[in-house]
Protein backbone atom coordinates (compact mmCIF):
# COMPACT_ATOMS: atom_id res chain seq x y z
CA UNK A 1 0.00 0.00 0.00
CA UNK A 2 1.49 3.73 -1.05
CA UNK A 3 2.28 5.87 1.83
CA UNK A 4 -0.23 8.57 1.94
CA UNK A 5 0.91 12.47 1.66
CA UNK A 6 -0.66 15.62 1.71
CA UNK A 7 0.68 18.31 -0.68
CA UNK A 8 0.51 22.00 1.29
CA UNK A 9 0.57 24.24 -1.89
CA UNK A 10 1.46 23.85 -5.36
CA UNK A 11 4.81 22.15 -7.02
CA UNK A 12 6.40 21.72 -9.88
CA UNK A 13 3.85 19.73 -12.24
CA UNK A 14 7.02 17.17 -13.01
CA UNK A 15 7.52 16.67 -9.35
CA UNK A 16 3.79 16.24 -8.65
CA UNK A 17 3.69 13.30 -11.30
CA UNK A 18 7.02 11.43 -9.66
CA UNK A 19 5.27 11.78 -6.41
CA UNK A 20 1.42 10.35 -7.74
CA UNK A 21 3.26 7.45 -9.27
CA UNK A 22 5.33 6.66 -5.94
CA UNK A 23 2.62 8.05 -3.01
CA UNK A 24 -0.93 7.83 -2.57
CA UNK A 25 -1.31 12.20 -2.82
CA UNK A 26 -4.18 14.36 -1.51
CA UNK A 27 -3.88 17.97 -2.37
CA UNK A 28 -4.84 20.46 0.98
CA UNK A 29 -8.08 22.50 -0.20
CA UNK A 30 -7.37 26.35 -0.40
CA UNK A 31 -10.69 27.19 0.23
CA UNK A 32 -13.00 27.14 3.43
CA UNK A 33 -13.52 23.23 2.79
CA UNK A 34 -10.02 23.15 4.11
CA UNK A 35 -11.45 22.17 8.28
CA UNK A 36 -13.43 19.92 7.10
CA UNK A 37 -11.22 18.05 5.05
CA UNK A 38 -8.64 18.09 7.78
CA UNK A 39 -11.34 17.03 10.40
CA UNK A 40 -12.03 13.76 8.40
CA UNK A 41 -9.28 13.01 6.29
CA UNK A 42 -6.19 13.96 9.08
CA UNK A 43 -5.68 10.92 10.36
CA UNK A 44 -4.66 9.31 7.23
CA UNK A 45 -1.29 11.16 6.23
CA UNK A 46 1.74 10.39 7.71
CA UNK A 47 3.87 12.88 5.41
CA UNK A 48 3.54 16.27 4.26
CA UNK A 49 4.92 18.11 0.69
CA UNK A 50 5.52 21.53 0.85
CA UNK A 51 7.48 23.86 -0.13
CA UNK A 52 9.26 27.41 1.05
CA UNK A 53 6.62 29.38 0.14
CA UNK A 54 3.75 27.76 1.79
CA UNK A 55 5.63 25.24 5.05
CA UNK A 56 3.26 23.67 7.69
CA UNK A 57 2.56 25.56 10.51
CA UNK A 58 1.50 24.31 14.24
CA UNK A 59 -1.89 23.78 13.28
CA UNK A 60 -1.38 22.01 10.44
CA UNK A 61 0.73 19.73 11.98
CA UNK A 62 -1.94 19.72 14.59
CA UNK A 63 -4.49 18.02 12.69
CA UNK A 64 -2.26 15.57 11.21
CA UNK A 65 -2.36 12.79 14.18
CA UNK A 66 0.17 10.77 12.00
CA UNK A 67 2.16 12.99 10.65
CA UNK A 68 5.62 11.40 10.90
CA UNK A 69 7.54 13.74 7.64
CA UNK A 70 7.30 17.10 6.04
CA UNK A 71 9.44 17.42 2.64
CA UNK A 72 9.52 21.15 1.69
CA UNK A 73 10.78 22.68 -1.84
CA UNK A 74 12.86 24.82 -0.84
CA UNK A 75 15.80 25.60 1.56
CA UNK A 76 14.08 28.76 3.81
CA UNK A 77 12.25 27.39 6.88
CA UNK A 78 10.35 30.25 8.04
CA UNK A 79 7.35 28.68 6.96
CA UNK A 80 7.65 25.31 8.99
CA UNK A 81 7.44 25.32 12.70
CA UNK A 82 10.47 23.85 12.91
CA UNK A 83 10.58 23.51 16.94
CA UNK A 84 6.73 22.33 16.79
CA UNK A 85 7.98 19.30 14.28
CA UNK A 86 10.44 18.38 16.34
CA UNK A 87 9.11 18.30 19.75
CA UNK A 88 6.37 15.80 18.24
CA UNK A 89 9.48 14.07 16.83
CA UNK A 90 8.44 14.47 12.87
CA UNK A 91 11.22 14.88 10.44
CA UNK A 92 11.39 18.02 8.17
CA UNK A 93 13.65 17.63 4.65
CA UNK A 94 14.50 20.49 2.74
CA UNK A 95 16.44 21.23 -0.10
CA UNK A 96 19.70 22.84 0.40
CA UNK A 97 23.30 23.16 -1.71
CA UNK A 98 21.25 22.63 -4.88
CA UNK A 99 20.29 26.34 -5.21
CA UNK A 100 23.79 27.66 -3.63
CA UNK A 101 25.04 28.43 -7.48
CA UNK A 102 21.80 30.22 -8.64
CA UNK A 103 20.52 32.23 -5.66
CA UNK A 104 24.60 33.51 -5.48
CA UNK A 105 24.07 34.18 -9.59
CA UNK A 106 20.86 36.81 -9.02
CA UNK A 107 23.02 38.01 -5.66
CA UNK A 108 25.82 38.96 -8.31
CA UNK A 109 22.84 40.28 -11.30
CA UNK A 110 21.40 42.49 -8.30
CA UNK A 111 24.74 44.17 -7.53
CA UNK A 112 25.12 44.35 -11.18
CA UNK A 113 22.18 45.74 -12.50
CA UNK A 114 21.30 48.37 -9.51
CA UNK A 115 24.83 49.42 -9.43
CA UNK A 116 25.26 49.88 -13.59
CA UNK A 117 21.50 50.93 -14.07
CA UNK A 118 20.89 47.95 -16.86
CA UNK A 119 17.60 47.48 -15.90
CA UNK A 120 16.87 51.16 -16.01
CA UNK A 121 19.21 51.82 -18.67
CA UNK A 122 17.30 49.16 -20.70
CA UNK A 123 14.04 51.28 -19.81
CA UNK A 124 15.55 54.03 -21.23
CA UNK A 125 16.62 53.06 -24.68
CA UNK A 126 12.94 51.44 -25.23
CA UNK A 127 11.58 54.90 -23.93
CA UNK A 128 13.19 56.76 -26.93
CA UNK A 129 15.18 58.61 -24.11
CA UNK A 130 18.31 57.54 -25.75
CA UNK A 131 17.30 59.99 -28.98
CA UNK A 132 17.79 63.35 -27.03
CA UNK A 133 19.23 62.46 -23.94
CA UNK A 134 22.78 60.82 -21.80
CA UNK A 135 22.22 58.16 -19.71
CA UNK A 136 24.14 58.90 -16.21
CA UNK A 137 27.29 57.56 -14.95
CA UNK A 138 27.04 54.51 -12.86
CA UNK A 139 28.61 52.80 -9.86
CA UNK A 140 31.70 50.58 -10.50
CA UNK A 141 31.54 47.19 -8.77
CA UNK A 142 34.79 45.67 -9.12
CA UNK A 143 37.30 45.94 -6.75
CA UNK A 144 34.46 47.05 -4.22
CA UNK A 145 33.56 45.86 -0.48
CA UNK A 146 30.72 43.83 -0.04
CA UNK A 147 29.37 42.73 3.02
CA UNK A 148 27.26 39.53 3.23
CA UNK A 149 25.30 39.44 5.92
CA UNK A 150 25.09 35.74 6.24
CA UNK A 151 27.85 33.76 5.20
CA UNK A 152 26.38 30.35 5.01
CA UNK A 153 26.05 27.85 1.93
CA UNK A 154 24.77 30.46 -0.09
CA UNK A 155 26.75 33.43 1.33
CA UNK A 156 30.13 31.28 0.14
CA UNK A 157 29.00 30.57 -2.80
CA UNK A 158 28.34 34.32 -3.42
CA UNK A 159 32.14 35.30 -1.97
CA UNK A 160 33.61 32.91 -4.52
CA UNK A 161 32.20 34.94 -7.06
CA UNK A 162 33.37 38.02 -5.18
CA UNK A 163 36.52 37.00 -5.87
CA UNK A 164 36.63 36.95 -9.28
CA UNK A 165 35.35 40.82 -9.26
CA UNK A 166 38.46 41.46 -6.75
CA UNK A 167 36.14 42.51 -4.05
CA UNK A 168 37.12 42.45 -0.54
CA UNK A 169 34.90 40.12 1.86
CA UNK A 170 33.51 41.04 4.89
CA UNK A 171 30.39 39.35 6.65
CA UNK A 172 28.54 38.84 9.73
CA UNK A 173 26.69 35.86 11.15
CA UNK A 174 26.05 35.01 15.29
CA UNK A 175 29.33 33.11 15.06
CA UNK A 176 32.51 33.22 13.06
CA UNK A 177 32.72 30.60 10.69
CA UNK A 178 35.93 28.32 11.32
CA UNK A 179 38.68 29.03 9.19
CA UNK A 180 37.29 31.71 6.91
CA UNK A 181 39.71 34.17 5.89
CA UNK A 182 37.19 36.75 5.24
CA UNK A 183 36.69 40.32 8.00
CA UNK A 184 34.25 39.30 10.34
CA UNK A 185 32.32 41.94 11.99
CA UNK A 186 30.72 41.38 15.24
CA UNK A 187 27.06 43.10 14.18
CA UNK A 188 24.96 43.83 10.95
CA UNK A 189 25.90 47.92 11.78
CA UNK A 190 29.16 47.67 11.49
CA UNK A 191 29.48 45.81 8.39
CA UNK A 192 27.00 48.02 6.65
CA UNK A 193 29.23 51.12 7.84
CA UNK A 194 32.46 49.18 5.62
CA UNK A 195 30.98 48.16 2.81
CA UNK A 196 29.92 49.05 -0.20
CA UNK A 197 26.90 46.36 -1.28
CA UNK A 198 25.73 44.45 1.41
CA UNK A 199 24.13 41.38 0.32
CA UNK A 200 21.54 39.73 2.90
CA UNK A 201 21.43 36.44 2.61
CA UNK A 202 20.63 34.70 6.19
CA UNK A 203 17.46 32.62 7.14
CA UNK A 204 14.37 34.45 7.53
CA UNK A 205 12.07 34.04 10.46
CA UNK A 206 11.33 36.21 14.09
CA UNK A 207 14.88 36.07 14.67
CA UNK A 208 16.23 37.75 11.88
CA UNK A 209 13.11 40.35 11.99
CA UNK A 210 14.07 43.61 10.73
CA UNK A 211 17.74 42.60 11.16
CA UNK A 212 18.17 45.36 8.91
CA UNK A 213 16.76 48.48 10.36
CA UNK A 214 16.78 51.87 9.62
CA UNK A 215 20.02 52.52 11.56
CA UNK A 216 21.68 49.56 8.92
CA UNK A 217 20.47 51.35 6.55
CA UNK A 218 22.01 54.57 7.33
CA UNK A 219 25.48 53.07 8.48
CA UNK A 220 24.81 51.92 4.69
CA UNK A 221 24.62 55.16 3.73
CA UNK A 222 24.45 56.91 0.65
CA UNK A 223 26.80 55.23 -1.61
CA UNK A 224 26.27 51.76 -0.54
CA UNK A 225 23.25 49.74 -1.96
CA UNK A 226 21.17 46.94 -0.72
CA UNK A 227 20.69 43.41 -2.01
CA UNK A 228 18.12 41.32 -0.75
CA UNK A 229 18.13 37.60 -2.05
CA UNK A 230 17.17 35.88 1.75
CA UNK A 231 13.90 37.01 2.63
CA UNK A 232 11.63 40.68 2.91
CA UNK A 233 10.87 40.11 6.49
CA UNK A 234 14.75 40.38 7.62
CA UNK A 235 14.32 44.21 5.96
CA UNK A 236 12.22 46.92 7.72
CA UNK A 237 10.43 47.05 4.09
CA UNK A 238 9.15 50.88 5.69
CA UNK A 239 12.53 51.98 6.61
CA UNK A 240 14.35 50.71 3.20
CA UNK A 241 11.01 52.68 1.08
CA UNK A 242 11.84 56.28 2.93
CA UNK A 243 15.72 55.48 2.55
CA UNK A 244 15.31 55.15 -1.17
CA UNK A 245 12.69 57.43 -1.74
CA UNK A 246 14.97 60.57 -0.06
CA UNK A 247 18.48 58.81 -1.08
CA UNK A 248 19.74 58.13 2.07
CA UNK A 249 21.36 54.57 0.38
CA UNK A 250 22.53 54.56 -3.26
CA UNK A 251 20.06 51.97 -4.17
CA UNK A 252 18.48 48.25 -3.93
CA UNK A 253 18.53 45.04 -5.83
CA UNK A 254 15.18 43.24 -3.90
CA UNK A 255 14.32 39.65 -4.79
CA UNK A 256 11.98 39.29 -1.94
CA UNK A 257 9.90 41.09 -0.27
CA UNK A 258 7.79 41.39 3.22
CA UNK A 259 4.42 40.40 2.27
CA UNK A 260 4.94 39.27 -1.30
CA UNK A 261 3.31 39.45 -4.40
CA UNK A 262 2.70 42.73 -2.77
CA UNK A 263 5.55 45.28 -3.49
CA UNK A 264 5.25 48.67 -1.96
CA UNK A 265 3.98 50.54 -4.89
CA UNK A 266 6.20 53.49 -3.83
CA UNK A 267 9.06 51.26 -5.08
CA UNK A 268 7.42 51.17 -8.38
CA UNK A 269 8.71 55.07 -9.95
CA UNK A 270 12.09 54.63 -8.49
CA UNK A 271 14.85 53.46 -11.11
CA UNK A 272 17.63 53.28 -7.83
CA UNK A 273 15.10 50.37 -6.60
CA UNK A 274 15.66 46.52 -8.79
CA UNK A 275 12.65 44.68 -7.89
CA UNK A 276 12.50 41.07 -8.72
CA UNK A 277 9.54 38.59 -8.32
CA UNK A 278 11.57 35.74 -6.25
CA UNK A 279 13.39 34.06 -8.80
CA UNK A 280 16.69 33.26 -7.32
CA UNK A 281 16.23 29.89 -7.43
CA UNK A 282 14.62 29.79 -10.31
CA UNK A 283 16.14 28.06 -13.12
CA UNK A 284 15.18 24.64 -14.82
CA UNK A 285 18.09 23.21 -13.87
CA UNK A 286 17.93 24.11 -10.00
CA UNK A 287 14.04 23.24 -10.10
CA UNK A 288 15.08 19.88 -11.00
CA UNK A 289 17.97 19.25 -8.33
CA UNK A 290 15.52 20.79 -5.61
CA UNK A 291 12.66 18.41 -6.97
CA UNK A 292 14.51 15.33 -6.79
CA UNK A 293 15.76 16.03 -3.65
CA UNK A 294 12.54 16.38 -1.99
CA UNK A 295 11.49 13.34 -3.40
CA UNK A 296 14.18 11.48 -1.89
CA UNK A 297 13.97 12.95 1.59
CA UNK A 298 10.49 10.96 1.14
CA UNK A 299 11.77 7.74 -0.10
CA UNK A 300 15.01 7.89 2.29
CA UNK A 301 12.10 8.75 5.33
CA UNK A 302 10.21 5.74 4.36
CA UNK A 303 13.03 3.62 3.66
CA UNK A 304 15.16 3.74 6.88
CA UNK A 305 13.12 6.37 9.12
CA UNK A 306 15.33 9.67 7.92
CA UNK A 307 15.36 12.28 5.56
CA UNK A 308 18.62 12.81 3.50
CA UNK A 309 18.52 17.02 4.38
CA UNK A 310 16.61 17.96 7.58
CA UNK A 311 16.52 20.96 8.65
CA UNK A 312 16.30 20.41 12.10
P1 LIG B 1 22.49 28.69 5.76
O1 LIG B 1 23.62 27.93 5.16
O2 LIG B 1 21.79 28.13 6.94
O3 LIG B 1 23.02 30.15 6.08
C1 LIG B 1 22.33 31.03 6.88
C2 LIG B 1 23.34 32.01 7.46
O4 LIG B 1 22.63 32.98 8.22
C3 LIG B 1 24.34 31.37 8.38
O5 LIG B 1 25.61 31.85 8.03
C4 LIG B 1 23.95 31.84 9.78
O6 LIG B 1 25.11 31.95 10.60
C5 LIG B 1 23.32 33.18 9.46
N1 LIG B 1 22.32 33.56 10.45
C6 LIG B 1 21.24 32.86 10.85
N2 LIG B 1 20.58 33.53 11.81
C7 LIG B 1 21.25 34.69 12.00
C8 LIG B 1 21.05 35.80 12.85
N3 LIG B 1 20.03 35.85 13.73
N4 LIG B 1 21.93 36.83 12.79
C9 LIG B 1 22.97 36.78 11.93
N5 LIG B 1 23.20 35.75 11.09
C10 LIG B 1 22.36 34.72 11.14
O7 LIG B 1 21.35 28.94 4.68
P2 LIG B 1 21.47 29.15 3.11
O8 LIG B 1 21.23 27.85 2.44
O9 LIG B 1 22.70 29.91 2.80
O10 LIG B 1 20.15 30.04 2.84
C11 LIG B 1 20.01 31.29 3.47
C12 LIG B 1 18.62 31.84 3.28
O11 LIG B 1 18.44 32.30 1.95
C13 LIG B 1 17.49 30.83 3.46
O12 LIG B 1 17.15 30.65 4.82
C14 LIG B 1 16.35 31.41 2.64
O13 LIG B 1 15.50 32.18 3.44
C15 LIG B 1 17.06 32.31 1.64
N6 LIG B 1 16.88 31.83 0.27
C16 LIG B 1 16.22 32.61 -0.63
C17 LIG B 1 16.07 32.18 -1.93
C18 LIG B 1 15.38 33.03 -2.95
O14 LIG B 1 14.78 32.48 -3.87
N7 LIG B 1 15.47 34.35 -2.85
C19 LIG B 1 16.54 30.93 -2.32
C20 LIG B 1 17.19 30.16 -1.39
C21 LIG B 1 17.37 30.62 -0.09
P3 LIG B 1 25.00 31.77 12.22
O15 LIG B 1 24.19 30.54 12.45
O16 LIG B 1 26.41 31.68 12.68
O17 LIG B 1 24.34 33.00 12.71
C1 LIG C 1 12.00 28.86 -3.58
C2 LIG C 1 13.41 29.82 -1.64
O1 LIG C 1 11.59 29.73 -4.59
O2 LIG C 1 14.64 27.89 -1.12
C3 LIG C 1 14.10 28.90 -0.70
O3 LIG C 1 14.10 29.22 0.51
O4 LIG C 1 13.03 30.88 -1.28
C4 LIG C 1 13.27 29.46 -3.08
O5 LIG C 1 14.26 28.59 -3.50
C5 LIG C 1 10.88 28.63 -2.65
O6 LIG C 1 11.21 27.87 -1.55
C6 LIG C 1 9.77 27.94 -3.41
O7 LIG C 1 8.65 28.05 -2.70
Amino acid sequence: MKHRLLQNGPLLPALEKRLAEAFDVQLLPADASVMEFLHTHGAAFTGVVTSGAVGADAALMNALPSLKVISSFGVGFDKIDVQHAKARGIAAGITPDMLNDCVADLAFALILDVARGVSASDRFVRRGRWLTERFPLATKVSGKRIGILGLGRIGQAIARRAAGFDMAVGYHNRSTVAGSLFQYFASPILLAEWCDFLVVVVAGGPATRHLVSREVLDALGPKGFLINVARGTVIDEEALVQALVEKRIAGAGLDVFDAEPQVPEQLFALDNAVLLPHIASGTHETRQAMAELVFDNLMSFYSSGEVRRSAI
